[in-house]
């Protein structure tokens, strides 16, 4: 993030909101309800004004809503991340109040921009009255309270997010805690019991949620969109129908492959563990995957590896452990590789400022993100950064955001933003890709040697095994959040839509059957942290659409899993061009800017993962695939 709420900066958590009693446990911060935000003003709010309804009237209200939502945001972004770094009763307390103030703010100028929609303005003028109206995350209804309840909701669910912890073998975990250990075990009587543990946190979720979804919806309404998940699909310069119809495509392109991969994953598990635990048909079971998700399968590498045909001559983890590697210098590794494309290199404050590793002695947000706390240069990440294969590719993922927010830092405030946030997400992707290929881990002298040809395929499978497995989860998270706020799904079906989307899309089943009050939706940071998911699977197709052409770019003609454009100034020039748009032009222009491409390709992903299709499908040969 840190835009609280709306667009610019925004990158991860983007909702915080308040504290509450009744449902924290007895060690977790509690407060009781603050005043209304408009009591207490922390911030000067805005003096009303009226604006004339001409194009002039236009210009002068749209360069006073900037100068008010630029003023309050660094405010509300500096109690936001000293919430999030450090969950306490008060900083809960003043956060809530921040965000509820700063939505007030958001709708407030939403509601006026109504008053232009007749008049003739300048293109980037209308672009940023409709940037003002669709901005907003979870929008508050015009009433006294609204966007208080909602702030005081939206703290409360993920600092429980962020404080959550459970009983495994005696003792309390926490989530990274039990995130390492499902990527290491390889007992199922031991991932069920992580799988179902962490689980525990959500239940007392379930009734804010249902909640938050009726005021949000308020708000939503009251400013001319069917729910709130119509306004989130609202962002992608086409009509709300048109982009739900465009991810449906764009799954369907991708789908087969994904059932290339579930189905030669199944039949290792089957072998792995025999028909009482992974059946040889059917779903294969959520918790034998090796992510507490089950959204990227990376970590299980060793059980799915070729049996024939060459091995992978090494692991990424070992290699970060043996080469001396601590969280810190994962980071500066990473802005290494940023810095060879010649992007500046991060400013001494980031390295001041940063929570790199999980502080000791008091609760935090550990689920990553990346700030920029002044809309200029103040940038920041904030992790538990543990020295792993996965945090790895997360360190290069932040830094992209942080990238990002300084190249449009110039913009005006409404055009501080990703091109869409499917872009956001997909910088530090798109170079994670070649961050991650042998001959660069070779360059920096992580690897030793570049094996040959032979490890194609075992590096092609690890990639897919992240990347196409991650495909069906990240459609399937936005698509039961729609439904829920289209009131599709009821609160009473929260937890079974959640379960029969995980069966749909992705084709795996929970280890057990959930308890009456589950809802394993609030076990995944983003529900609580009220993050939509649609822009990652959007950044999963465009990381290979930049990734392509940048390869091109580069002159290079081998396969594209084994390009890398670490040290390339050019490409970096071309792509830093692209990301200094910001948010200024529809997002089809960014991508033309750098690709050459006009809009949403899944052909890229073919392309990257051509050979291994090929090899899955030899594999697969006489299994009856799907579920
Ligand atoms: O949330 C994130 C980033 C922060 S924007 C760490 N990601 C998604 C997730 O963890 O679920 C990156 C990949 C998908
Ligand atoms: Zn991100």
């Amino acid at each position: 993030m840190k835009r609280p709420l709306m667009t610019a900066t925004a990158v991860c958590a983007l909702t915080l909101g308040l504290a509450g009693c009744a449902l924290f446990r007895d060690d977790t911060p509690m407060a009781e309800t603050p005043p209304p935000a408009s009591e207490l003003g922390a911030m000067p709010v805005a003096t009303d004004q009226t604006f004339a309804a001409t194009a002039e009237g236009a210009t002068a209200f749209v360069a006073k809503a900037e100068a008010d939502l630029s003023a309050l945001s660094e405010y509300v972004g500096r109690v936001q991340w000293v919430r999030a770094t450090y969950i306490t009763h008060d900083t809960m307390w003043l956060e809530s109040k921040a965000n509820a103030q700063y939505t007030e703010l958001q709708v407030k100028l939403a509601n006026e921009a109504a008053r232009f929609n007749d008049v003739q303005v300048p293109a980037d003028v209308r672009r940023k009255l409709n940037l003002l109206r669709q901005g907003i995350t979870l929008p508050a209804p015009n009433r006294p309270g609204g966007a208080d309840e909602l702030a005081q909701i939206t703290t409360r669910l993920d600092s429980t997010y962020a404080t959550g912890k459970f009983d495994y073998q005696g003792r309390q975990i926490t989530l990274d805690d039990a995130v390492g250990l499902i990527a290491e075990s390889r007992n199922p009587a031991e991932t069920k019991a992580l799988y179902e543990g962490w689980r525990t946190v959500s239940p007392v979720m379930a009734s804010d949620y249902a909640r938050m979804v009726e005021i949000a919806n308020e708000g939503a309404r009251e400013l001319g969109f069917a729910d709130t998940g119509a306004m989130w699909r609202s962002g992608y310069d086409m009509t709300p129908d048109a982009f739900a119809a465009e991810t449906d495509r764009l799954w369907e392109q991708v789908k087969p492959f994904y059932e290339n991969l579930h189905c030669y994953v199944r039949s290792r598990l089957n072998e792995r563990y025999g028909d009482a635990v992974q059946p040889a048909t059917g779903p294969i079971r959520a918790d034998l995957l090796g992510n507490m998700w089950s959204q990227q399968w990376g970590n299980i590498y060793d059980v799915v590896a070729p049996k024939t045909g060459g091995d992978s001559s090494y692991d990424l983890t070992d290699l970060l452990v043996q080469g001396g590697y601590d969280a810190e210098k994962m980071v500066r590794t990473g802005e290494g590789f940023y810095t060879s494309i010649g992007l500046d290199p991060l400013p001494e404050t980031f390295w001041e400022r940063s929570q790199i590793t999980r502080p000791e002695g008091r609760e935090v947000v550990c689920h990553a993100s990346a700030w920029n706390l002044d809309n200029l240069e103040d940038v920041r990440i904030k992790m538990c950064t543990q020295v792993n294969g996965d945090d790895f590719y997360t360190v290069h993922h932040e830094l992209g955001h942080n990238v990002y927010q300084r190249a449009y830092k110039d913009q005006p405030f409404l055009f501080k933003n990703g091109a869409n946030d499917g872009f956001h997400e997909a910088i530090g992707d798109f170079i994670g890709l070649s961050a991650l290929t042998p001959t660069y881990l070779n360059q920096i002298g992580l690897l030793e040697t570049v094996p040959g040809d032979a490890e194609d395929i075992p590096f092609l499978l690890k990639m897919a095994l992240d990347k196409i497995a991650f495909l069906p989860f990240s459609v399937m998270v936005d698509r039961w959040r729609w439904d829920v706020f289209s009131g599709k799904t009821g609160p009473a079906e929260y937890n079974q839509a959640w379960t029969a989307n995980m069966l749909k899309y992705q084709g795996l089943t929970p280890p057990g059957p959930r308890p009456a009050d589950a809802f394993d939706p609030g076990a995944k940071y983003h529900i609580p942290g009220n993050t939509p998911y649609t822009r990652y699977f959007l950044a999963h197709i465009y990381q290979f659409q930049f990734h392509r052409a940048a390869c091109k770019q580069a002159g290079w003609t081998g396969p594209l899993h084994r390009c890398s454009i670490y040290g390339n100034t050019e490409v970096g020039q071309r792509f830093n061009a692209m990301m200094e748009m910001g948010q200024s032009r529809p997002w089809p222009e960014a991508m033309a800017a750098f690709t050459g491409e006009n809009g949403n390709d899944a052909s890229a992903v073919a392309d990257y993962f051509a050979p291994l299709n090929t090899w899955l499908t030899e594999q697969n040969r006489g299994k009856a695939c799907g579920w």
